[in-house]
């Protein structure tokens, strides 16, 4: 799978935090690559940590309680198939430009799931705020989801995020308090025993390993909300960068990638699959992905495929209000094809930019520029 490029023991990610035994492996096709994950933590473990375990709901509310797993299994229980996009995504292919800073993602810093758990709306409206609530009597606005784990960007303070206090009420905006993932019980990695899930909305706003919700009056100031995810433009540098000066980026713009090609590829002339995947942001769907080999003269249209007994392609015209939709074509490459590009559009017509100078960011975020990928002629006696 491009992108992962490293070995499956994880060895050249990022520093793990001691809690997180690996328990993951890398699936060999992308199509799997968040529902591959294996559980090996024990039954007993789970079971004696989910109890002791609860979440504090403070804040600007008039009813601040402890809200233990079972009161939160104790409310309708969603299954919402949604893809969380780390806001890095692409960073490799905007790092050729002109360097940037971050982890050197290709195009893997996504997955799909099918994410279980009560909605958040219904979990506030337990604790007295109406659903569809802008502002609540105490003042509140926003909703902030603090976690366990501490991280130097915070000088050792947890990891937090906020979301409006109008899109946690919304029980359209599907925003989860998960305590399940693709059917099983959250695993370590993902989040367990409960996170956020926020659909439509760049990774970083679905804090995992909840420990507290607190109603607040004025947006998250963590770093990861002031001062890292905001989107600028090329101009600036870290010279002259204000963060102050933007907002925190949520929703994630229209965005595709082939997966069944590496770049560069070597490929002999004639008939190529072409796969991959496509998903938008803020609820709206993909309307089409077009595929080109002249530089964008000319696109054909891919079509939609669906892993068999997947649900979150189905038939169902808004099953990808929040989930990636898959995609193939099948390309005739020539003698002259040096490159395949792909490019989705999103049910506002939202297209994806041309070239990835456009969008160049100091820290490589939101690369959703047409997916580009070289082709090298083999020939067909070799
Ligand atoms: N508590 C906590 N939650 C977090 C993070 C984190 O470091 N700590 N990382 C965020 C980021 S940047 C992303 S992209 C997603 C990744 O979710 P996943 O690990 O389930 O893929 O989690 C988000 N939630
Ligand atoms: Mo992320």
């Amino acid at each position: 799978m491009p992108g992962i490029r490293g070995p499956s023991d994880y060895s050249q990610e990022p520093s793990r935090d001691p809690c997180l035994k690996i328990n993951a492996k890398a699936s060999p096709s992308f199509l799997l690559f968040f529902a591959s994950f294996l559980i090996h933590r024990s039954a007993i473990d789970s079971i004696l940590g989910v109890m002791c375990y609860s979440v504090s709901v403070t804040g600007l509310i008039d009813n601040p309680t402890k809200l233990f797993i079972k009161d939160i299994k104790s409310l309708p229980k969603y299954n919402v198939t949604a893809t969380l996009q780390c806001a890095g995504n692409r960073r490799t292919a905007m790092s050729k430009v002109r360097n940037v800073r971050g982890v050197g993602w290709d195009v893997s810093a996504i997955g799909n799931a099918v994410w279980g758990g009560a909605k958040l709306a219904d979990v506030l409206e337990l604790l007295g705020v109406p659903k569809l609530t802008g502002s609540t009597r105490l003042g509140g606005r926003h909703v902030e989801f603090v976690s366990v784990d501490r991280c130097k960007e915070e000088n050792g303070g947890p990891y937090k995020a906020s979301i409006p206090l109008n899109q946690a009420t919304n029980p359209e905006a599907d925003v989860l308090l998960a305590y399940e993932m693709n059917g099983e019980i959250l695993n370590r990695d993902h989040g367990y025993p409960l996170r956020l899930v926020v659909p439509g909305v760049i990774g970083a706003r679905s804090v995992k390993w909840l420990d507290s919700i607190n109603v607040i009056a004025e947006e998250c100031q963590g770093f990861f909300m002031q001062k890292d995810y905001k989107m600028f433009p090329p101009s600036v540098n870290w010279d002259n960068i204000d963060w102050s000066s933007r907002r925190p980026q949520m929703d994630f713009p229209v965005q595709s990638a082939i997966c069944s090609l590496e770049d560069v590829q070597m490929v002999k002339p004639g008939k190529v699959s072409i796969k991959g995947y496509a998903v938008s942001g803020g609820g709206r769907g993909i309307e089409r992905v077009d595929i080109s080999m002249d530089g964008g003269k000319s696109w054909v249209e891919a079509s939609r495929t669906q892993e068999p007994e997947k649900d979150y392609i189905s038939e169902h015209s808004s099953s990808d209000k929040w989930a990636w939709v898959l995609f193939e074509a099948t390309i005739d490459v020539s003698q002259s094809t040096t490159e395949v590009i792909a490019k989705a559009v999103d049910s506002a017509a939202n297209v994806q930019p041309e070239n990835v100078e456009s969008v160049w960011n100091l820290r490589g975020v939101l690369n959703t520029s047409w997916h580009r990928v070289l082709l090298r002629l083999g020939h067909s006696n070799l």
